[in-house]
């Protein structure tokens, strides 16, 4: 069987069970432990100077493969263009989009010298899975060094409307580099769509959806093929995992400084893009409206701090505690707080069986590829009792999340009738709900969705054995030095 080679930015320092702040993280090792391979990418660490070389550790069937940036190059291809003009504009956040050409030569000088650095360690029939907008160019860099192997790429976050994409500078080069992948896989079909209206409206290509769903993309001389493949969870593992904490000290600690009221609870990265500021508003907006909800409902939202050395991540969290303070000052009362705001990470665990002491899952970012904890939340509550979810129409997981109370994020009274809804559903609601919403999640788990992309990677490409990349022996790997650029 081949092997499979992940691909991503950051190779997360993971362990089991432990903290996880990236839900690529999650997905992904789940889905390497099943086949075996190895996992290549950004160690975490920035140098200010010095040679660079390539840390291999093994354990058990997969391979990790890590490397160290220099300063420069993580001020140009990872805060600036990465996360200050891409990140912004896959979320539609055009407003908040910073652009220097500078940045995005070092975007893609640090792909070709990453693309450079995996290229001894690949063997011929590896088959290699890139991961997100860090990586674009990776497939272009690693054709332009002999690499003939099949090479797929899944975007996690949204891809944005053409007339968003045109406000990045070289959009061009951008969907020119996706096309020398051999798959291209998006979170959900409006995704997708997005991607083809700029093939064909503004690359003068063609888009064809093939007999097995597939949609055959033709552009910048290159024929490939695209596909929605929604992200999953293990709706099952974290069921057992929250069933299993419900005694444990953070949920018994939660219940007995909550004196019996209600939980709407929410989990996020503290990113713009999760809608955080509007949902404080709309759970102030509930309490004022409906004054036999204060003090019969409290508000804990978890958000570890991210890209904390990035002015609109410094801003975001400013007005967050500013918001949470006011709404506080505003209503607290000597025995209740009605938000209460946690800036760190917990493990997975805990996590979980929090999502299964909590009345409802308050999900609601601007714009979100997937939204991992939107299925962790659903998957965490007890069948017999079901928490609802409130969910944002713009997560990708609300396409697959019929069973959820469907809301506008910029709607602050709709979002506040939700919540009043939610807490209010009478049992037979909640469970048919869940019922419902546990299928999907159960038919479409992680593996699926790596098995689905994996199935129709090795379809595409059709590439034949001889044209396979100077073979690298299972010896020593060298260790690379630094490229000069
Ligand atoms: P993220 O933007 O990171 O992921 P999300 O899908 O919600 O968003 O994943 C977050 C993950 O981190 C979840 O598994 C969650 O449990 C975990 N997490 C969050 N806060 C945590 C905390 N305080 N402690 C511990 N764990 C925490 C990107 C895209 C998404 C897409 C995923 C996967 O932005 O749209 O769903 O990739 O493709």
């Amino acid at each position: 069987m081949s092997r499979l080679i992940i691909v991503s930015n950051r190779v997360a320092p993971i362990s089991e069970g432990g903290p996880a702040a990236g839900g690529l993280a999650v997905g992904v090792y789940d889905a390497l432990k099943e086949t075996g391979g190895m996992w290549f990418g950004w160690s975490g660490d920035v140098l200010s100077s010095g040679q660079l070389e390539i840390q291999l550790e093994e354990r058990g069937p997969v391979t990790f493969a890590t490397i160290g940036l220099l300063r420069r190059d993580y001020d140009q291809y990872y805060r600036g263009f990465s996360n200050a003009t891409l990140w912004p504009a896959f979320h539609y956040r055009a407003d908040l989009i910073q652009y220097d050409r500078h940045d995005f030569e070092g975007y893609c000088r640090v792909n070709t010298w990453l693309a450079q650095q995996l290229v001894p360690l690949l063997r011929p029939d590896d088959v290699i899975w890139v991961h997100d907008y860090h990586l674009i160019p990776f497939a272009q860099a690693l054709r332009a060094a002999g690499v003939k192997n099949r090479i797929g790429f899944f975007l996690h976050i949204p891809f944005p409307a053409s007339q968003v994409l045109l406000a990045v500078p070289p959009h061009r080069s951008l969907v020119e580099a996706l096309c020398a992948f051999d798959l291209l896989g998006f979170q959900t079909a409006p995704d997708l769509r997005a991607f083809c209206d700029y093939i064909v409206n503004e690359a003068a290509g063609a888009v064809e959806v093939r007999p097995d769903g597939l949609t055959s993309v033709r552009a910048f001389g290159r024929t490939l093929r695209a596909g929605a493949y929604p992200i999953g969870v293990y709706p099952d593992e974290i069921a057992e995992l929250a069933k299993a904490g419900e005694r444990g000290k953070p949920v018994r600690t939660l219940k007995a400084t909550l004196h019996s009221r209600k939980v709407i609870m929410s989990v996020d990265r503290l990113d713009y893009s999760k809608g955080l500021v509007e949902r404080f508003r709309a759970f102030e907006r509930l309490i004022d409206l409906a004054p036999a909800q204060r003090n019969q409902v409290s508000f804990l939202q978890i958000a570890p701090p991210t890209r904390a050395d990035l002015h609109a991540y410094q801003d975001i969290r400013l007005r967050l505690e500013a918001e949470s303070g006011r709404i506080n000052g505003r209503f607290a009362e000597l025995d209740w707080t009605p938000i209460r705001y946690i800036h760190r990470q917990y493990e997975r665990s805990v996590l979980a069986a929090l999502f299964r002491a909590s009345h409802v899952g308050y999900v609601t970012p601007l714009r979100d590829g997937m939204n991992l904890v939107a299925k962790e939340y659903v998957s965490a509550q007890d069948p017999e009792n079901p928490g609802v979810l409130v969910l944002s129409q713009f997560a990708g997981a609300a396409q697959e999340l019929g069973g959820a109370l469907i809301v506008n994020p910029f709607d602050i009274d709709g979002m506040a009738d939700a919540l009043a809804i939610a807490l209010a559903m009478p049992l037979e609601e909640r469970q048919a709900r869940y019922r419902d919403m546990m299928a999907q999640l159960r038919e479409n788990n992680v593996s699926v969705w790596r098995d689905n992309f994996m199935r129709d990677l090795a379809r595409a490409g059709e590439r034949s054995e001889d044209a396979v990349p100077p073979a690298a022996s299972d010896g020593p790997v060298p260790q690379v030095p630094l490229a000069a650029e």
